[in-house]
């Protein structure tokens, strides 16, 4: 049987600094997203928007580098029960940003509805900067790595535990710029990555069925964490850091139907989703074309 999906808008944009990843969740429902999972035979609770709060007016005397981190850590606690009331009640918890900060609060409503969470990040970026690594203080340069455990103390203390995922139940798919030390971080975690090498060379249908068998093994639950900027530019120019040679609309849209044919998934959220800097509102139209796949959709 299938789920009923609930979808949360989280319009945050203070986890980086370009404006305009706010209206993200608009220019997702504007694509159509409601309908196209309708005729997939699901029902749709829209539960609306979070609240954010305001940027903060840079204070020469905080004790942070992380910008933003007041609200960022309110957003997110407020997420993070959103999240939970919807694993509670039964329904299929799907996420709409806003930037990729987002994810801290996500996972934390998650979690603990698991033994051993997996988690599929798909992006061009690592986000697993710490404070102390970080080249920019964005915080959504760090979602993954304080999901980990590891960062500021008020992002860590959203939630129940701590830590919300294990190293080895996480795999990267899409990287191609990481930091220093977050290539530190994925040896010293021994954390599992494909980079755009690995989907070249072995093409993404190899590297979708090694991460499914990979997760499958260990984990009683699968969230995707689907950041637009994973893509390449060429299909997903409304981004707000877009890295060229990234993967293709084709070979996501195979990688979202190898999850569906996997039964794994168990939440998802694209973010990122910048219309601002988007043409025609392509890349929200690219992402609810995925989310098409991830739920079902097929050609014939
Ligand atoms: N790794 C860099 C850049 C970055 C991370 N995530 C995005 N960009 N989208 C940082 O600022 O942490
Ligand atoms: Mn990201
Ligand atoms: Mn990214």
């Amino acid at each position: 049987m299938k789920k009923n999906i609930s979808i949360i808008g989280v319009p945050m944009d203070l986890g980086q600094m370009r404006r305009g990843v706010d209206m993200g969740p608009s220019a997702i429902r504007y694509a159509g997203v409601i309908e196209r999972l309708e005729d997939l035979g699901y029902a749709i609770k829209d539960l609306g928007d979070i609240k954010i709060g305001q940027a903060e007016r840079v204070h020469k005397d905080r004790d942070t580098n992380l910008r933003n981190l007041k609200a960022v850590v309110e957003a997110s606690k407020t997420l993070a029960a959103k999240v939970d009331d919807v694993i509670e009640g039964g329904d299929f918890p799907l996420i709409f940003g806003g930037d990729h900060s987002i994810a801290i609060g996500t996972l934390a409503g998650v979690s603990p509805h698991y033994e051993n969470l997996g988690v599929i990040w798909y992006d061009a970026h690592g986000d697993l900067n710490t404070a102390d690594t970080s080249p920019s203080g964005n915080i959504h340069g760090m979602p993954l790595a304080v999901s980990l455990g590891l960062g500021h103390e008020d992002l860590l203390d959203i939630g129940h535990d701590r830590v919300k995922i294990k190293p080895e139940n996480v795999v990267l798919i899409g990287a191609r710029s990481l930091d220093e030390g977050e290539r530190e971080l994925i040896k010293e975690k021994g954390i599992k990555v494909y980079t755009m090498h690995e989907i070249d060379r072995l093409g993404m249908a190899k590297v979708m069925e090694d991460a499914i068998d990979y997760l499958k093994e260990k984990t009683d639950g699968v969230h995707l964490s689907l950041d637009l900027d994973g893509l390449d530019p060429s299909d997903a120019p409304g981004v707000g850091t877009p890295v060229l040679g990234g993967i293709s609309y084709r070979e996501s849209h195979l990688a979202m139907e190898m999850l569906e044919e996997s039964g794994l998934v168990t939440s998802a959220e694209f973010v990122e989703v910048n219309p601002i800097l988007d043409e025609k509102n392509k890349t929200a139209t690219v992402a609810v074309a995925l989310m098409g796949s991830l739920f079902g959709e097929k050609l014939l």
